[in-house]
């Protein structure tokens, strides 16, 4: 199954507080395309909350993969077993690496996104560089898609010209100083919110004007 742009927005469930999570994924879960998961709620959680925000809508866990690519599968194959719709691998490590996730996932039914530019200022440090080869090695090794920065418009519009048909999920909106409405325009397909959706006074609210912008 894979992940279909209607929102085009998908929540970064970053709280580490399991009731926490399960509530706003209660509110939520019928709004966002996807729920993503990274190590600080499966840490405090375990894994089986993949398994529970499952019942709300899809999950992608977002363990940026980085291994040789026996350990890759591996953990695809566990993240999958656990529920997870699709999963965030880097792509730095090499083909054989990536190709190790999309071949899990092929095997399961599921979807892989390859980290390519990140959204922090760091990312100037090494990754951007070679974000254009890693959008190529995504796309040797069948990747669905790829990750690419809502921060830097202008780079991520250069992504895109270079992605084909994959689809792009942009993390970076709010918090971190990205706007939704101006990466949708540069080409990604969605949007990953995190902090200013469940840090937010009311986290349901949030979520609808960022809908809201996305649908103009
Ligand atoms: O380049 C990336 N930037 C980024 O913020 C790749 C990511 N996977 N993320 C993740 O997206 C980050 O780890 C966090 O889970 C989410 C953004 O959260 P926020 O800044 O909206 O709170």
């Amino acid at each position: 199954m894979t992940i279909k742009a209607e929102s085009r927005l998908i929540i970064a469930m970053d709280v580490t507080d399991r009731k926490e999570a399960l509530a706003i994924a209660e509110k939520l879960g019928g709004a966002v395309d996807a729920i993503k998961v990274n190590y600080p709620i499966v840490l405090s959680c375990g894994l089986g909350i993949i398994g529970e925000l499952k019942q709300y809508t899809n999950v992608i866990a977002d363990f940026k993969v980085a291994d040789i690519p026996n350990t890759n599968k591996l953990i695809c194959e566990e993240t999958f077993k656990a529920g997870a719709d699709a999963i965030i691998c880097q792509g730095f490590t090499g083909k054989d690496s990536v190709q190790a996730c999309v071949d899990a996932a092929k095997q399961y039914g599921k979807e892989v996104f390859v980290v390519t530019e990140m959204s922090h200022p760091g990312a100037l440090d090494f990754l951007q560089g070679h974000a254009l080869e890693l959008v190529d090695l995504a796309r040797a090794a069948g990747a669905n898609g790829i990750i690419a920065p809502a921060t830097r418009p202008e780079r991520l519009a250069m992504i895109r010209q270079r992605a084909g048909d994959m689809k792009i999920l942009s993390p970076g909106v709010g918090t971190q100083g990205g706007d939704a409405a101006s990466a949708i325009k540069a080409g990604a397909d969605f949007v990953i919110v995190g902090r200013s959706i469940y840090n937010a006074p009311d986290p349901y609210q949030a979520a609808k004007n960022f809908i809201e912008q996305l649908r103009r």
